[in-house]
């Protein structure tokens, strides 16, 4: 059976781009004849500075935002990325297999390390080599993301084809992105040229699975748009970012193509079409946060599914870790 693996980082609050781009597609892949493994990546999360109790915070709310969303802890292995230590020793091996130039190369390094790069930590650095290691610990071939993790998945196979090739083994199986649908990059509701983050300092800028239905409809009131009506066909939105963001937003959240979204609602003035999609955002995301508020009143049990998850997931990865470490020729592996 194929497997898949993703994560998502426990850095704060989960946005609409993660729970588009990312989470609601981890639940759709769920239970079809495929083995689904998805992490709280904790660790890559503090590549930047979390303060601790934060921290276990938004591991249990992200824990929280998956099971709401649809995720089956009996269906798939949910559990945070620390309680595998496996991670971070196959994380060493493929620091010693990727080159500083492909690292150098990375562009999430650049723009989140920013212009002062020589005070980011190694760790941010380092990152695209531990996700490499969550996802081969796993051997795991297919990988949903949004599209700014497509060059983190592609330098898990140059890693996955170095290692193999240095060691003269194919141990390592290639691995895909898996990059579909309407909104694998969300934009920003202020600037249709920046994705929509967690960490844009203006809170206008994102939608919070945790927002009110008051928050939600004030934001999408106010998103940015031209003063032009919606184009009455698909082709018109191509040099339209901000239109097309949120005809994107409002096909991913209603199931939808584009262009079948763009037949209802083509040639409407923003005056018309947003209220639209206010009333669907709040449809879809409001079950979804009074899940997850209901989820947070158990901590207690929010730990015992990610200790659950991490005893089945470490069942994979030791194995897996072990056969490497024997390549290598690491005495007693
Ligand atoms: N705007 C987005 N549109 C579509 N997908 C997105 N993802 C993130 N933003 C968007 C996808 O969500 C998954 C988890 O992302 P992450 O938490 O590991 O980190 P990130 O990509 O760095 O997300 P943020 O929200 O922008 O966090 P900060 O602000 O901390 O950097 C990934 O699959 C990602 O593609």
């Amino acid at each position: 059976t194929p497997r898949v693996f993703s994560g998502i980082q426990p850095s704060g609050g989960l946005t609409l781009g993660n729970y588009l781009g990312a989470m609601k597609r981890f639940v759709d892949m769920q239970g079809s004849g495929i083995e689904t493994i998805y992490c709280v990546v904790d660790m890559h999360a503090i590549t930047v500075w979390q303060d601790p109790q934060a921290l276990q915070k938004q591991t249990r709310e992200l824990t929280a935002g998956y099971l709401a969303a649809g995720l089956d802890p009996t269906k798939s292995i949910l559990f945070n990325q620390s309680q595998v230590p496996e991670h971070a020793q196959l994380a060493w091996i493929f620091n010693c297999v990727a080159r500083l130039g492909w690292m150098n190369r990375m562009t999430q390094f650049k723009d989140k390390a920013g212009k002062n790069a020589e005070k980011a930590s190694l760790g941010l650095y380092a990152y695209p080599a531990l996700m490499a290691a969550d996802i081969l610990v796993y051997h795991a071939t297919q990988v949903p993301v949004g599209e700014d993790q497509k060059q983190h998945v592609e330098l898990t196979r140059d890693i996955a084809a170095k290692f193999n090739h240095d060691y003269g083994t194919e141990f390592f199986p290639m691995t895909d992105p898996v990059i579909e649908g309407a909104a694998t990059r969300v934009m920003s509701l202020r600037d249709g040229s920046k994705k929509m983050s967690k960490s844009d300092p203006s809170d206008a800028s994102r939608i919070n699975m945790t927002d009110d239905a008051d928050a939600i409809a004030k934001k999408i009131r106010k998103a940015k748009t031209d003063p032009e009506p919606l184009p009455s066909e698909t082709a018109g939105l191509a040099e339209r970012p901000e239109a097309r963001n949120l005809v994107n937003i409002y096909a991913a959240l209603s199931e939808q193509s584009v262009d079948a979204v763009m037949a209802d609602v083509g040639g409407k003035p923003f005056s018309e079409f947003k209220p639209m999609l206010a009333d669907l955002a709040v449809a879809k995301l409001a079950p979804i946060s009074t899940e997850m508020a209901r989820y947070m009143e158990d901590p207690a049990e929010i730990d015992r599914i990610l200790a659950d998850g991490a005893g089945r997931a470490r069942k994979i990865a030791s194995p897996i870790l072990k056969k490497t470490y024997e390549i290598v020729g690491m005495v007693g592996a």
